[in-house]
């Protein structure tokens, strides 16, 4: 049984529960969606009680006086606007700590391609930082799918990855980049979602705490083989993602 399989195995027979949930981050965007969830919920309730006893009084009545329309339909207007805008404003914070609070300076540094219809991570090697890539390197028949410039002498040790491998409980830093047209990199279990958009580097932080193996999907209709555009997050124990990064690394070493 493949992972994705699991995955949907999971929504089935689990069909009313979000996906378990793997990241730090994670539990605050939930409780957010599950409070607009019963807010949204009471609501309806409320409006259906209030049309029904509109229907039962208007048997009787005529209907309120003009000067009670104040009371009666722009205050609860004015509250429910109230209401969604504390609502947005607090989930626009929540997206933009992964979105736009830079990650912190420690963070693991992995850029993520996509293209049609993979998905690449590239790991800057022991010298921590990325070799340039430009589109004319590109070679996927070659072993180089992101373009890295090979005479880049921060080039050499940098190693690219069909599997997106990370240590739980250390804060990585995505920089999410396409090659050909918009993608969108999501990881349902770390409660991400994010465009990679070509000639644009965006960038998303995010601390995995369970490991496991999660899938990556990429949730933008990006052409007719978007149905099989998909990769695994593979997160390790920290010494397991040393051990990990050492045999990549040796491997990466001309
Ligand atoms: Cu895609």
């Amino acid at each position: 049984m493949t992972h994705r399989s699991i995955h949907h195995a999971a929504l089935l027979a689990n069909p009313w529960n979000l996906p378990a949930n793997a990241s730090a981050h994670g539990p605050a965007l939930d409780h957010h969606l599950l409070l607009n969830l019963w807010i949204a919920l009471a609501l309806l309730t409320l409006a259906h009680l209030i049309l029904l006893i509109g229907i039962l009084v208007r048997r009787r009545d005529a209907g309120p006086a003009p000067s009670a329309v104040w009371r009666i339909e722009y205050l609860p207007l004015a509250a429910l606007a109230i209401l969604f805008a504390a609502l947005t404003v607090r989930a626009e914070r929540l997206w933009a700590d992964a979105r736009y609070t830079g990650a912190d300076p420690a963070a693991l540094q992995v850029e993520v391609t996509g293209m049609q219809f993979a998905w690449y991570f590239h790991y800057p090697g022991s010298d921590a930082t990325f070799g340039t890539t430009a589109p004319q390197f590109v070679a996927p028949g070659e072993g180089n799918p992101v373009g890295i410039d090979p005479t880049d002498p921060h080039s050499p040790d940098d190693f690219v990855t069909s599997e997106l491998v990370l240590p739980a409980n250390r804060e990585v830093d995505l920089r999410l980049r396409a090659q050909d047209v918009i993608h969108g990199f999501s990881i349902p279990e770390m409660r991400l979602k994010q465009n990679a958009i070509p000639g644009q580097t965006v960038h998303i932080h995010f601390t995995p705490t369970i490991p496991g193996t999660y899938a990556i999907l990429c949730t933008q209709l990006c052409g007719t083989g978007h149905f099989r555009m998909n990769a695994n997050l593979r997160v390790l124990s920290p010494a397991d993602f040393i051990t990990w990064l050492a045999s990549k690394q040796k491997a990466a070493t001309p």
